[in-house]
């Protein structure tokens, strides 16, 4: 089997590591280590050392599971009185994830089938390409919206074309995403000038984050209104290197976890919020107390929070 079990489970959530014995659930977690790479990178790359490093935080996010969770305004015992399950982590070759791709896919597709809420730990941006080509199970259209400094509106890299700067523009060539929207863009990454108008041409709504400072969430809360299901995928680089700074590119002047927050009740509330994945976070600079691998399981506790009541999907 490509699923390893982890050494400690998501939230000490049921471990079950064989996809054709998952049962349907609320939620469900998955970590998604690799990714293609490219030349001249190491491989495995540090962010795959994160979905370990995020779940070894579990205390820290929202245990005891009866205790009042003032994020989500319940409890996590009363959400999910049976917990969730922890799938493990998907590995398959650390030399060339190509010939794991598909797998990936098939593996994913009983990930997000067999769970209201599928929620996906990377692994560096790349992962979102096999995730967003399993949302095909999905009976309806799904509106993707990404919170990143980056468009990822690459072709290819040097070649790769399922790489960390790829996989917006993956996700705009399948006929299952009915929609993208950008949030927390800033700064300089792997776009030029080609990138952008193929965004724009597309049709990706682009909110930047220095317009968000300036004016608030109110105009991207409204352009998402009644445009869910939603998947959300995070890179922890969206964040503000003061919120998440354990990132391979912290981007000053990013979004604040108050923000994430606001943008997840309102993707539950507009259409039901399918599943998340959170990438990019580099776990060998996590100093000195773990902040941003608590703060990426917190998004996911809050999601959850959101999601698993409302979800009308
Ligand atoms: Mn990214």
């Amino acid at each position: 089997m490509p699923l390893l079990a982890p050494a400690r489970a998501f939230l000490d959530w049921t471990v079950n590591t064989d996809p054709d014995a998952w049962d349907p659930v609320d939620a469900a977690i998955i970590g998604l280590p690799l990714s293609e790479h490219y030349a001249g990178e190491p491989r495995p790359n540090d962010q795959a050392a994160a979905p370990e490093a995020i779940r070894a935080q579990s205390d820290q996010l929202c245990l005891p599971t009866d205790h009042w969770d003032f994020d989500i305004g319940s409890t996590m015992a009363q959400i999910l009185p049976h917990g969730g399950r922890d799938a493990g982590n998907f590995m398959g070759a650390d030399t060339d994830f190509g010939d794991d791709f598909d797998e990936s896919i098939r593996v994913l597709k009983r990930h997000v089938q067999q769970s209201r809420f599928a929620a996906v730990l990377g692994g560096d941006h790349g992962v979102t390409i096999p995730v967003v080509e399993a949302l095909e199970v999905v009976a309806r259209p799904i509106h993707l919206v990404q919170i990143d400094a980056h468009i990822d509106w690459r072709d290819e890299v040097g070649g790769a074309r399922r790489g960390y700067s790829s996989p917006i523009r993956r996700a705009s060539e399948l006929p299952w995403i009915s929609g993208i929207t950008q949030i927390g863009i800033r700064g300089t990454g792997s776009a030029r000038a080609q990138e952008i108008q193929a965004a724009r041409d597309y049709g990706a709504m682009i909110f930047g984050a220095d317009d968000i400072h300036e004016h608030g969430l109110n105009a991207v809360l409204a352009h998402l209104a009644g445009r869910g299901p939603f998947y959300l995928t995070v890179d922890a680089d969206g964040l503000d290197p003061s919120v998440m700074p354990a990132v391979m590119a912290p981007a000053p002047g990013g979004l604040r976890f108050e923000h994430v927050q606001r943008i997840l009740r309102h993707l539950a509330r507009e259409g039901g919020l399918r599943g998340m994945d959170v990438v990019e976070v580099a776990p060998s600079v996590d100093l000195p107390n773990a902040i941003t691998s608590i703060t990426a399981g917190r998004m996911i506790v809050n999601a959850i929070g959101a999601a698993v009541p409302d979800t009308s999907t």
